[in-house]
């Protein structure tokens, strides 16, 4: 097949997935990892952030698995909130976890594009790079206010991935960073942010403030941090929810586990894993909480949730 054939059919069978995707040159990668480098030298990106996985394991090179790169292919799925329920004191609790945790649509995406590269001889590697600038700069999403890449069609609900290909990008689809024109007239996720994370006077969030920061982190949360801010079981949704961009996709919730009295009991007791019974097991591993190493911040999170809703004491 022609590379413009194969090209056409990438993109055709991500879209009959629902899923949307751009190509670009791995001759931009030294001006990502440049843009990239430059804000945090001149101290606009939070050391304490960046110095941190993942960022610390940003490749903007050749994986030593593909030195023969040619091109990034840059994909994103839609991803809903996702609603679990928990009992305490025979109250059922909903709470959410939202989109970017779940990493499943990374292997449908890896899947697809294998099932149209595979066949060809081409081969695809997972990539370790800025996904929201990558996206962005490929033309896939623009970059809104709250610093959240959307995509039409999916908003910012979405969860991108990237993959090196040795197929030559006959079609590059790189440009200018562009910013959603609506938040030129909207200032509704500055407002919202419960930690005043996101300001009107610069483009970048200042990440340190960020809740996700602090409730992904094991540390202490932080005095200035009030505990009603916290919204999600891991995470935070305020800035997305609240945003009229996302008002079409922003009712969709998947869910998925229920929790009984004694389930919800044994994880605020922070019952190891392998001592939960195997359906609670089950559940849980369908949150993929487990899978981001986030299973041991559970009883901490919850029980916040639970205070805030004065469920528990
Ligand atoms: C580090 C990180 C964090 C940190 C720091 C966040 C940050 N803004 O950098 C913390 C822990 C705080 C965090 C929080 C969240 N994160 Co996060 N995070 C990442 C990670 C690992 C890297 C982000 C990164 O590259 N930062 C570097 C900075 C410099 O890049 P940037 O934010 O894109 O900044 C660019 C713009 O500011 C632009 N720019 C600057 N000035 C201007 C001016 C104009 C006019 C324009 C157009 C552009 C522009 O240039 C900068 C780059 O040079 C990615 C995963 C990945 N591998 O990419 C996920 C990721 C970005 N996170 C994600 C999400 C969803 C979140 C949360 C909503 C958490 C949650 N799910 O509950 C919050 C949202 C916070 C927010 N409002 O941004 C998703 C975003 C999906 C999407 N729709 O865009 C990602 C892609 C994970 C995933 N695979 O789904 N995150
Ligand atoms: S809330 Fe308003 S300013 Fe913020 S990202 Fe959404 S549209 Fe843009
Ligand atoms: S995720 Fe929450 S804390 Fe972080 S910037 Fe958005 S609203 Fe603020």
């Amino acid at each position: 097949m022609s590379h413009k054939s194969l090209f056409k059919k990438i993109f055709q069978t991500l879209e009959q997935q629902g899923y949307q995707g751009r190509m670009i040159s791995v001759e931009h990668l030294a001006e990502l990892q440049t843009e990239i480098e430059q804000r945090y030298y001149q101290g606009e990106m939070a050391r304490e952030v960046y110095d941190e996985e993942p960022c610390k394991k940003f490749e903007f090179t050749n994986p030593a698995a593909l030195p023969e790169a040619r091109s990034l292919i840059i994909a994103a799925a839609p991803q809903p909130p996702v609603e679990a329920t928990f009992h305490v004191n025979g109250q059922p609790f909903p709470a959410l976890i939202p989109p970017t945790y779940f990493f499943y649509t990374d292997a449908s995406i890896h899947q697809l594009l294998d099932s149209v590269l595979g066949p060809e001889g081409y081969h695809l590697v997972k990539a370790r790079l800025p996904l929201k600038l990558l996206a962005v700069r490929s033309g896939l999403a623009q970059y809104g206010r709250n610093n959240i890449t959307y995509i039409p069609g999916m908003g910012s609900f979405h969860r991108p991935v990237a993959f090196y290909t040795d197929l030559p990008c006959e079609t590059d689809s790189w440009g200018a960073a562009a910013f959603m024109p609506r938040c030129s007239t909207c200032q509704v996720c500055c407002k919202i942010c419960p930690t005043g994370a996101i300001t009107p006077d610069r483009f970048l969030i200042h990440a340190e403030r960020c809740l996700t920061l602090h409730n992904e982190s094991d540390r202490d949360f932080p005095e200035w941090i009030d505990p009603a801010w916290h919204n999600c079981i891991i995470g935070c949704l305020e800035c997305q929810s609240s945003c009229p961009a996302n008002k079409d996709v922003a009712a969709r919730t998947d869910h998925k586990a229920q929790f009984s009295e004694e389930e919800t009991a044994l994880l605020l007791q922070g019952t190891p894993q392998e001592q939960l019974l195997p359906e609670t097991q089950s559940k849980i591993k369908d949150l993929e909480i487990v899978e981001f190493g986030y299973f041991h911040l559970l009883p901490r999170n919850l029980r916040v949730l639970f205070q805030q809703q004065k469920i528990l004491a």
